[in-house]
């Protein structure tokens, strides 16, 4: 019987070589893709957002972690396409425009796929065009921008006011250390995050 709870504890502790063991494990046992992915990779990188959220780990332990995971989505991924699992919601996540810092967007990217997931990333220096092209091809129903300097604030505005102008509906969620809740509503944000768990509390908010 597949390990499920030892798979969880692997992509805690960030053990690459141990998640996709036992992923494979699992999957030659027959356990359902779906199956594994909730109650192994995604059980496990939960804790890891609560306990980044909480300071009970800290940014290295974290990626570390999204690292483990990704290495065993690299072998879930074309069994969960196989088996027809849909993602639970399509996002697009990117660094707004002149702003070339990524290594909380992609903190975000990585949290968020350990959530379920399906998320395009979008890059850096992302202008407002760029995004609402994407946002249009991809089917998109959150988009996350990040900035980390004052100066590249008002792009993330820029880019909410194309994407209203487009008439597209999705949810924009903003975050990056400089922004604020206050900054958020002053834009017309759905929402903001102060850090890429509370991201994931954010995005799953916008699908109920
Ligand atoms: Co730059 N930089 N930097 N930098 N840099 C800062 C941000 C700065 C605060 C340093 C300082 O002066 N004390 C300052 C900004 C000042 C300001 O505007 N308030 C600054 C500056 C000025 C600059 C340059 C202008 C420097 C220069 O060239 N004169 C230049 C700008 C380049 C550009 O972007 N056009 C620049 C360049 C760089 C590097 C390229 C050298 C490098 C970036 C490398 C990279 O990202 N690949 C860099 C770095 C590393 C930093 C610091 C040291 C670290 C940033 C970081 O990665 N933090 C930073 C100082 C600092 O913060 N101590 C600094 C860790 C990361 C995990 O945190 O990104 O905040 P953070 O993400 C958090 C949350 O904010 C949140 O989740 C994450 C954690 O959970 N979050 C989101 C982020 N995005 C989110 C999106 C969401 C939700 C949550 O929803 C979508």
């Amino acid at each position: 019987m597949a390990d499920l709870k030892a798979l969880a504890n692997a992509v805690i502790k960030g053990d690459q070589a141990e998640a996709v063991r036992l992923t494979q494990q699992a999957l030659d046992e027959s356990t359902a893709p779906k199956q594994v992915l909730d109650e192994g990779l995604i059980a496990g990188m939960n804790v890891v957002g609560i306990r980044f959220k909480a300071n009970e780990v800290y940014i290295p332990e974290v990626l570390i972690s999204a690292r483990a995971m990704k290495m065993a989505m690299e072998i879930l991924e074309p069994e969960l396409i196989a088996a027809g699992v849909d993602p639970i919601g399509k996002a697009l996540i990117g660094t707004v425009q002149g702003d070339l810092h990524d290594i909380g967007k992609n903190l975000v990217v990585m949290m968020l796929k350990g959530a379920g997931f399906n998320v395009e990333d979008a890059g850096v220096d992302v202008s407002p065009d760029a995004f609402v092209e994407k946002i249009k091809s991809g089917n998109v129903q959150i988009v996350g921008l990040s900035a980390l300097l004052t100066t590249t604030m008002p792009a993330m505005d820029k880019t909410i006011q194309m994407i209203r102008e487009s008439g597209l509906s999705c949810k924009v969620m903003i975050g990056g250390a400089p922004v604020t809740q206050n900054y958020a509503d002053k834009i017309g944000a759905d929402g903001y995050a102060p850090d890429a768990a509370s991201a994931v509390d954010v995005a799953k908010g916008f699908l109920n």
